[in-house]
């Protein structure tokens, strides 16, 4: 058997750096290439701890690129493919939907092209080609109920509706050219890492610097969290034991309305802060709902808790207060992301190498 070189893309954002740290540490004897574009979602500060590792190498590069995909197949042999590479957030989507098209559709496009024919194993139908993918492509969820694999697709936004795409990509070449695929679709993830235009952190930030906390709409949406280490535990599952051809929903049956989640936030970081109770909660703002706002998302994840055995590790009271405490001790890392600094990195540290 070939000692397998795996292809992680978008290992520099927030769930892929977590899934590029798990697979770097547990399998020495993989290797694990990490291709990422660096666009603003990019960090490489997340994953500076193992990035001298012997099993690892990072390589900048655009999967919208076909020629430089094609080649960097050709030259790494790549074995199985991690894909998580993506333009992830809605609200940009809503903004400038090409953007999703391109890296979201055709990025995935190219990966697929590349491996069913540049692969030394996925060419021959051997390896794993794993799509990480998202509960929006469900739709939303209006009259109750949990999404389960077999839920028909209902996108509703540009970028669900990207994601949802590359979805049916990735199936149809499983059907048309027996690639050995397998996906993977989950819930809201949470926790150190992700990018400040998202709820969590951008919260957490603006309550530090007492800035207003915009919540669209009522704040009546609801989300499931997972903590994203439990998340990357998942991938791991899913694409060691998961079954060829199959989707795997990720969730921790764990629903908040917008509002409250804000509000458990809040209350936690007036202890932090040292401040009066309820200080935090004043800062909140309401303001115009997102288009197309999604009502509610809700993740059945039995499929892969009794089929894989995955269980999440944390109750969501102790995975917020550690992703709380997180950005608290990494303000660095923060104030690297607000005057921009984190984009020299690459600059700074691979150019020469
Ligand atoms: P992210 O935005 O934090 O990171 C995306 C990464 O992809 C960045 O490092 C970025 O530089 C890279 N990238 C973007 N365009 C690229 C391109 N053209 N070529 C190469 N690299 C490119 O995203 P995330 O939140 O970590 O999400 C990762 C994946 O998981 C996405 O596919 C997303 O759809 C999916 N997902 C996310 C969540 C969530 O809650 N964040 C939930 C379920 C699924
Ligand atoms: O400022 C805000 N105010 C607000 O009320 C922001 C940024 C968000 N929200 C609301 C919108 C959502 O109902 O909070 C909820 C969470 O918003 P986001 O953090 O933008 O996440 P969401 O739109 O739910 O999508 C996320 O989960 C699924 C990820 O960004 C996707 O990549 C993933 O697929």
């Amino acid at each position: 058997m070939l000692k397998k070189n795996i292809l992680i893309t978008g290992g520099a954002g927030f769930i892929g750096s977590h899934v590029v740290r798990l697979f770097v540490n547990k399998y020495p004897d993989y290797h694990i290439f990490n291709i990422d574009k660096l666009t603003y979602a990019g960090n490489l500060k997340n994953i500076t701890d193992i990035e001298n590792a012997t099993n690892y190498t990072f390589i900048k590069a655009d999967i919208v690129d076909a020629n430089q995909i094609n080649e960097l197949f050709a030259k790494h042999q790549f074995t199985d493919v991690i894909h998580l590479a993506a333009e992830s957030h809605v609200d940009r989507s809503i903004t400038n939907p090409i953007d999703f098209v391109m890296t979201n559709v055709v990025g995935t496009v190219n990966l697929l092209n590349a491996a069913k024919s540049l692969s030394p194993t996925l060419s021959k139908g051997e390896g794993v080609f794993y799509h990480v993918s998202t509960d929006e492509v469900y739709g939303s969820l209006n009259d109750g109920g949990f999404f389960l694999e077999t839920t028909p697709y209902d996108p509703q936004s540009p970028y669900s509706a990207s994601k949802a795409s590359s979805d049916h990509f990735v199936r149809a070449y499983h059907n048309t050219y027996k690639l050995r695929v397998v996906l993977s679709n989950c819930s809201n993830n949470y926790g150190p890492n992700q990018f400040p235009e998202k709820l969590v952190p951008l919260f957490i930030n603006n309550i530090g610097n007492n800035k207003p906390l915009p919540v669209y709409g009522k704040g009546e949406n609801v989300r499931d969290w997972l903590y994203v280490v439990d998340h990357a535990r998942a991938i791991d599952d899913v694409f060691h034991k998961g079954k060829i051809g199959e989707t795997y929903n990720i969730g921790g049956f764990n629903e908040w309305t917008n509002i409250d989640l804000i509000k458990v936030i809040c209350k936690a970081m007036d202890k932090k802060l040292g401040r009066t109770e309820g200080e935090s909660e004043r800062l909140i703002t309401y303001v115009t709902d997102r288009a197309g706002h999604d009502l509610r998302y809700a993740i059945d994840a039995n499929k892969i808790m009794k089929e894989l055995g995955w269980q999440p590790s944390l109750q969501f009271e102790e995975g917020i207060e550690k992703t709380i405490d997180w950005y608290l001790a990494n303000q660095e890392w923060m104030n690297e992301i607000t005057s921009g600094n984190y984009q020299n990195y690459y600059e700074a540290m691979y150019a020469n190498r």
